[in-house]
């Protein structure tokens, strides 16, 4: 077992509840919740974890276990039993191969198969080999015997950066090839370090594995658009885009959308849940939403502008007065600029002239 962690001895209890409420919250349940996620973080049952890399860059792995996020770690650590994990394992070799098989014989049907990376099919996956097994083949043995398989990352779950055209090594996801068992993908380039271990407590809480959506990614997760979580989001709405990087609407924190962000048709909890313990996510440092947790994400460069299927601001959202001051170019070809909205959709085609200059959307932004 790799679990006794050097992060468990400094976890109080104060911390430990902290992030068992974080946890809870992620996986959106109310706050009451917390007591039965923490008593069955503390439980007896620890699943067995086995841990395989294939083609990636092991980010997925770093931004969970880098250490400026101990309490994650450590509460991960203690409530799995992870028996192979190949990035933390201080075994290699021999000694490696002997864990895994170990592990495999011993908790075949019980074990929960992790997997970081896509699968290369060229050559007969011969880019890719640990231990004399191809990825694919690799997968195959270890995941007949898996109880169910979490696809870490996009890479794992639809191919992500390494299935990007070329495709040199004609790469796909690891979902793809699992028909027999239940998948649960987890894109993200990385993912979000609290969506491995809130769907694992959510599994052990709850004896159940989360509600998926289509694409078999737990909608507690996946279930809400960035664009909607946004804190850029009133920007958008009132039509204020930065209209290049370093540019004074790019420092005034506009809306990100001119300079290609992907956030209107992004699935994911980074706006709620952020990285770094919380502190930054792309959109808040400046960067774009690529859309890594989508399809649209290595064969669509950063800059091409997302589709806008809706410009309103959804339902939920308190009602603005605010004098709309524009919309990007791309949202009125969308719409057919002119094109009569009615209700809500009104003060998105209210916005049908052009879209002001930086300077005038700095004006804009000062007479609020
Ligand atoms: Fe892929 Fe993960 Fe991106 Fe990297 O394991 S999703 S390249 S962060 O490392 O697989
Ligand atoms: Fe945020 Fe991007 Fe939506 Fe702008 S387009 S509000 S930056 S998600
Ligand atoms: Fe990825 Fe977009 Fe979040 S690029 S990390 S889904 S903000």
């Amino acid at each position: 077992m790799l679990n006794d962690s050097i992060f468990s001895a400094a976890l109080s209890r104060r911390d430990f509840m902290k992030t068992i409420t974080t946890l809870t919250a992620a996986m959106g349940l109310p706050a009451a919740f917390a007591p039965q996620v923490a008593a069955a973080a503390e439980g007896d049952k620890r699943p067995p974890v086995i841990w395989l890399h294939f083609q990636e860059c092991t980010g997925c792995s770093e931004s969970l276990l880098r250490s400026s996020h101990p309490d994650l770690v450590a509460i991960l650590l203690d409530t799995i039993n992870l028996e192979y994990q190949e990035t933390i394992m201080a075994g290699a070799g021999l000694q490696a191969e002997e864990a895994l098989e170990t592990a495999h014989e011993k908790y075949a049907g019980e074990y929960l198969l992790v997997v970081e990376g896509a699968v290369p099919l060229l050559d007969d996956g011969g880019c890719c080999k640990i231990g004399g097994l191809s990825a694919q083949e690799s997968l195959q043995k270890l995941a007949t015997d898996a109880f169910a398989v979490v696809c870490m990352g996009t890479c794992a779950s639809i191919g992500g950066i390494v299935t990007a055209q070329p495709n040199p090594t004609k790469a796909v996801s690891v979902a793809s090839l699992v028909n027999d068992k239940p998948v649960i993908n987890l894109p993200g380039c990385p993912p979000n370090p609290y969506n491995l271990p809130a769907t694992i407590l959510y599994l052990l809480t709850f004896g159940k594995l989360p509600e998926l959506d289509s694409q078999n990614r737990p909608k507690f997760a996946y279930g809400r658009l960035v664009h909607d979580h946004c804190e850029r989001r009133s920007h958008f709405d009132a039509g204020r885009f930065a209209k290049a990087f370093g540019h004074e609407t790019h420092a005034l924190g506009y809306c990100l959308y001119e300079l290609g962000c992907k956030g209107p048709v992004t699935h994911a909890n980074c706006p709620e849940l952020r990285f770094n313990d919380g502190t930054a996510w792309p959109i808040s440092i400046g960067h774009p939403c690529i859309g890594c947790t989508e399809h649209v994400a290595f064969n669509t460069a950063v800059s091409d502008k997302a589709a806008i299927v809706d410009p309103a601001s959804p339902s939920w959202f308190p009602p603005t007065n605010m004098k709309p001051a524009g919309k990007p170019a791309s949202v009125a070809s969308a719409l057919g600029v002119g094109v009569a909205l009615g209700g809500a959709l009104g003060y998105a085609a209210g916005r049908g002239q052009s879209l002001p200059d930086g300077d005038e959307q700095q004006e804009e932004h000062r007479d609020e």
